[in-house]
């Protein structure tokens, strides 16, 4: 892959590409070699689902617990062909086996055609508490539930089209900082008080109560320009989590064209990720 192609982290830290790019078809899907995991890895995606499925009771938002459960997950790493059959009949979505992270463009156009990329290698032993990068079972845990939810689903894809467009407009940071802070780290208020649908979060050990229970980041009402003017770490826990109301109000802020927006916040300092503005609203900790 040449530099000028290679995925973009607008987060703190940068580091070489994991993954076996080499035999990959043009469009960056490579083939599950499902004969490539060994016991100890299956061990290991077992112990880490077993792990996380004890912390997402009364954390993660019910569109994710309807599903998760239903998926095989426990049984081992999932088959994509497996995943897929039910997936496809939901809400005709699939999932895509890929080396690892994929150059933005590459990213776009699978989403916006309603495949979502996920990563054929587990982390290692080493690893097991946290990882960068994603893998098979942050993609599988983290992000195939939810695309189960036909509002969530929609929303995915409209994200994709929108950064197809947002390149030719030098807007990619701000798409980045909306997947970041929503897909990958959102929070959610139910009735029942705030939840979790961000495949960051879900697919944390650690994270998961420091989302919701940590007295230590804010959690603020989520409003788009704010978003996407918020800088984010990629190497740390979350200084800030945003709240949407339900996955309604995130399709619908979204939807509109985005190209004034952009324009206008492009002229605009973008925020620290620790920032707190008077007009922030902010919801409380979570009793643990
Ligand atoms: N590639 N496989 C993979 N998974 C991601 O989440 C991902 C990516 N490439 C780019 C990317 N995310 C980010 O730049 C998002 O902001 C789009
Ligand atoms: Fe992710």
């Amino acid at each position: 892959m040449t530099t000028s192609d290679a995925p973009v982290t607008y987060g703190a830290s940068t580091h070489g590409l994991r993954g076996d790019y080499a035999g990959m078809r043009p469009d960056y899907t490579v083939e599950q070699d499902y004969s490539k995991y060994r016991e100890p890895d299956q061990d290991r995606w077992r112990r880490l689902y077993a792990r996380q499925m004890r912390l997402v009771p009364g954390r993660a938002c019910p569109e994710f617990l309807r599903v998760v459960d239903t998926l095989g997950y426990e049984a081992g790493i999932p088959r994509f062909g497996e995943v897929n059959e039910r997936l496809r009949r939901a809400t005709g979505w699939e999932v895509v086996a890929v080396p690892g992270l994929l150059p933005e463009h590459v990213f776009f156009t699978h989403l916006a055609h309603r495949r979502f990329p996920v990563t054929v290698w587990l982390r290692e032993e080493h690893e097991f508490d946290y990882i960068v990068e994603p893998d098979v079972f942050h993609d599988f845990f983290g992000h195939v539930p939810l695309l189960f939810d036909p509002v969530f689903a929609d929303y995915m894809q409209a994200y994709g089209r929108g950064g197809q467009k947002a390149e030719g407009l030098h807007a990619l940071e701000y798409l980045a900082r909306l997947y970041w802070y929503t897909v990958e780290f959102g929070l959610v208020r139910t009735d029942g008080g705030l939840r979790i649908y961000g495949a960051g979060i879900l697919s944390s050990p650690s994270e998961v109560t420091h989302a919701l229970s940590s007295p230590l980041p804010h959690r603020i009402g989520f409003d788009l320009k704010r978003v996407m003017r918020t800088r984010y770490k990629i190497d740390t826990f979350q200084q800030t989590y945003f709240v949407i109301e339900d996955f309604g109000q995130l399709f619908r802020e979204t939807a509109p064209d985005f190209t004034p927006l952009y324009a206008e916040i492009a002229g605009q300092e973008p925020y620290p990720a620790d920032t707190v503005l008077p007009q922030d609203p902010l919801y409380l900790p979570v009793e643990d």
